[in-house]
């Protein structure tokens, strides 16, 4: 499953994979366009197959529903949400544009790296944890964005070395299909995201 978008605040881009013996994918994701920016997330339902995507749909419904709200409030309402399910891991993450920074939040092992142009790279602190049976206390992180900054979000059916040498500049889609292409590890489920802040957008009233 492969989706493109552009949007004015940024350009993204996602891939995800199914489990070599699964016909449906256990990792989702959600872009949606909020008050303050872009909302992004990446669900990894516990193990794979169907329940796993039952659990994975469940979360991404909940975010969809709460899209505007304070990430942990979102987190929280997926754990309320998923209670019923095997439970997932997952990580949020806020372009937000009014502000010009990051804002991210992570429970479990959905990974989260932002690369800058000065190749100074920043990770997505991760709480461990299971959404849905067992919640850690949340600490929601901001961080300055500045435009060409690439976040990277991917499940633990990608190899972390995806991140090394990549092309920075290459487009979003690019840079996705390569880590699907290149470091995948076969073993379960996979997703990548990949987005870059443009965050030069003009104002409606200034044009
Ligand atoms: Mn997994």
């Amino acid at each position: 499953m492969t989706s493109l978008q552009d949007h004015e605040i940024a350009e993204w881009f996602a891939a995800s994979k199914p489990h070599p013996h699964e016909n449906v994918c256990g990792d989702g994701y959600l872009v949606q366009n909020t008050q303050r920016g872009v909302l992004f997330c990446v669900v990894d339902g516990l193990g794979h197959g169907k329940e796993a995507f039952a659990a994975t749909e469940r979360a991404l419904h909940t975010v969809t529903n709460h899209a505007d709200d304070d990430l942990a409030f979102i987190m929280e309402s997926c754990n309320t949400a998923l209670k019923q399910t095997r439970g997932a891991v997952v990580s949020l993450v806020l372009f937000d544009h009014l502000q010009s920074q990051i804002s991210w939040v992570g429970v479990g092992n959905v990974e989260g790296v932002l690369l800058r142009p000065s190749e100074k790279r920043e990770w997505l602190p991760l709480r461990s944890g299971i959404v849905g049976c067992r919640m850690p206390r949340l600490t929601v992180t901001s961080l300055p964005l500045t435009a060409g900054d690439l976040l990277i979000m991917y499940s633990d059916g990608v190899h972390n070395r995806a991140v090394e040498n990549l092309q920075f500049y290459n487009s979003a889609q690019e840079i996705a299909s390569g880590i699907m292409s290149d470091h995948l590890r076969h073993t379960d489920d996979a997703i990548v995201l990949v987005a870059r802040y443009h965050g030069t957008q003009l104002r409606e009233d200034c044009r």
